[in-house]
């Protein structure tokens, strides 16, 4: 059985059908949605909205972990737009921009798509553009080929304060129901600094601790997940299993093979 893996697709809807040419099994780890790029600040939502002066402005910031500054430079940013900083008026102008991409992003993934979200996701604007066939699955298993792959989705809280960060007891919940999987298909990673560590941005990234004590108690086969998107290691073993970032899609453009 071959399965095709993709994370942290941001806006890469062009060479997502593609990635699943030749799978048996489609599987995507979330993160579909491009609000900023880091590398272009040309590019994503934020930047449809703000222009890309103040877009370069506001990744600098964030890039400084000056947080509070960012947040002034939107909000200011927000009055000269719409005349006045409006949280609802902001998301309406946001609203077509994220429909557009995630509209694109599931008419370019097979019918027969496994997935579950990341924390740059919001699930309840992509849950029209899910197609007959396309499973989200968070908390859940499921078997095939007579393995049992079990999905958890999100991140966790972070300063970058993203769409789609779970309460810590929440995600635990979810991880618990895990327990007995041969693959484990996570957004985020197992809390391990190798795995976390971004050696491009020079920051952790948010891991999960309970993943991690899943993987050591229970010693899945595999634990795949994306989210770190240049990591200092791409693989690591914890006792039997094998884990491995999948990702960045957005960059490399192409699937992460497994043959199971
Ligand atoms: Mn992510």
């Amino acid at each position: 059985m071959r399965v095709h893996f993709v994370s942290d697709v941001h806006g890469a809807a062009e060479d997502l059908a593609a990635a699943a040419d030749g799978a048996d099994v489609f599987i995507c780890l979330g993160d579909l949605l491009l609000y900023l790029d880091y590398d272009d600040p040309g590019q994503g939502a934020f930047a449809e909205v703000f222009g890309p002066e103040i877009t370069a402005e506001y990744i600098r910031l964030r890039v400084a972990k000056e947080f509070d500054e960012a947040r002034a430079l939107t909000a200011a940013a927000w009055e000269r737009i719409s005349g006045g900083d409006d949280p609802s008026s902001r998301m309406r102008r946001f609203l077509p921009i994220i429909d557009r991409q995630y509209s694109e992003m599931f008419s370019a993934m097979p019918d027969s798509t496994l997935m579950t979200f990341g924390n740059v996701d919001v699930p309840g604007l992509a849950a029209k553009h899910i197609n007959e066939g396309q499973r989200v699955l968070d908390g859940e298993v499921i078997e095939i080929g007579g393995l049992r792959f079990g999905f958890v989705g999100g991140g966790l809280p972070s300063p970058y304060r993203t769409p789609n960060e779970i309460p810590v007891a929440d995600f635990d919940d979810r991880v618990a129901q895990l327990a007995g999987v041969d693959v484990l298909c996570t957004h985020i990673p197992p809390a391990i600094a190798e795995l976390t560590f971004d050696v491009v941005a020079r920051r952790f990234e948010v891991g999960s601790e309970s993943l991690l004590r899943l993987i050591r108690e229970t010693q899945p086969r595999y634990a795949l997940f994306g989210h770190v998107h240049q990591p200092l290691n791409r693989r690591m073993r914890v006792g039997r299993t094998e884990c491995l970032n999948v990702g960045h899609f957005r960059a490399t453009r192409s699937p992460f093979v497994l043959d199971l």
